[in-house]
């Protein structure tokens, strides 16, 4: 099956001011559309056409030969969640298992996302920042480039791409303020609390 751009599941200007219209024009439009366009044509020939994404992706994590299609599509991957991960009116109550399971793990939601923000922020060069779940318990973490904890079968409940081309036009160089606004004003709550549902 070949990788297919998703649509955003908002208007491009829906979650101005702390993402413009413009800084998805190019992260969806261009961007993640060049990873569905480059993996397609990557995909070709390697016999993984009739596998899903994820499958795909795992199997192409760590062989060198398939390097170009992993990149390619765990960014696609990576993205067609992370456009969930968002939603206009972002940040606020958490539901409340999820918020529970949240200050047991990491003793406060305050705590959670001062890791989460620091793992963001320490992510040297491009990369992505994550809250996991792992054997029943929460753990933030962060991986460079196009990978993922997906690619090795973890479960993400959410991430942030703090590649530049995701806050350059809104942020300029201030990593640290798009991850505060991302946490604070952005996050779809309802989205990770269902892929948190789905993992326990
Ligand atoms: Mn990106």
């Amino acid at each position: 099956m070949a990788f297919e751009l998703p649509p955003l599941p908002y208007d491009k200007n829906a979650l101005e001011p702390y993402m413009s219209a413009e800084t998805l024009e190019y992260h969806h439009d261009k961007h993640h559309q060049a990873y569905v366009t480059t993996g397609n044509s990557l995909l070709e020939g390697t016999g993984l056409e009739g596998k899903s994404l994820e499958e795909v992706v795992q199997a192409a994590y760590g062989k060198a030969d398939l390097a170009g299609l992993f990149n390619n599509a765990s960014q696609h991957l990576n993205h067609t969640h992370f456009w969930q991960w968002m939603k206009p009116g972002g940040g606020g109550s958490i539901p409340g298992e999820l918020e529970r399971k949240i200050t047991e793990d990491f003793g406060g939601v305050d705590a959670f996302k001062e890791q989460f923000i620091q793992a963001g922020v320490t992510q040297f060069g491009s990369g992505w920042c994550w809250l996991i779940i792992e054997n029943g318990k929460l753990s933030v973490t962060k991986t460079p480039n196009g990978e993922s904890p997906m690619a090795y079968g973890k479960t993400a409940l959410l991430g942030c791409d703090v590649w530049e081309h995701s806050y350059y036009i809104d942020y300029r160089n201030r990593r640290p303020d798009y991850l505060k606004a991302f946490v604070d004003n952005l996050v779809n709550w309802d989205y990770v609390a269902d892929l948190f549902a789905k993992a326990s």
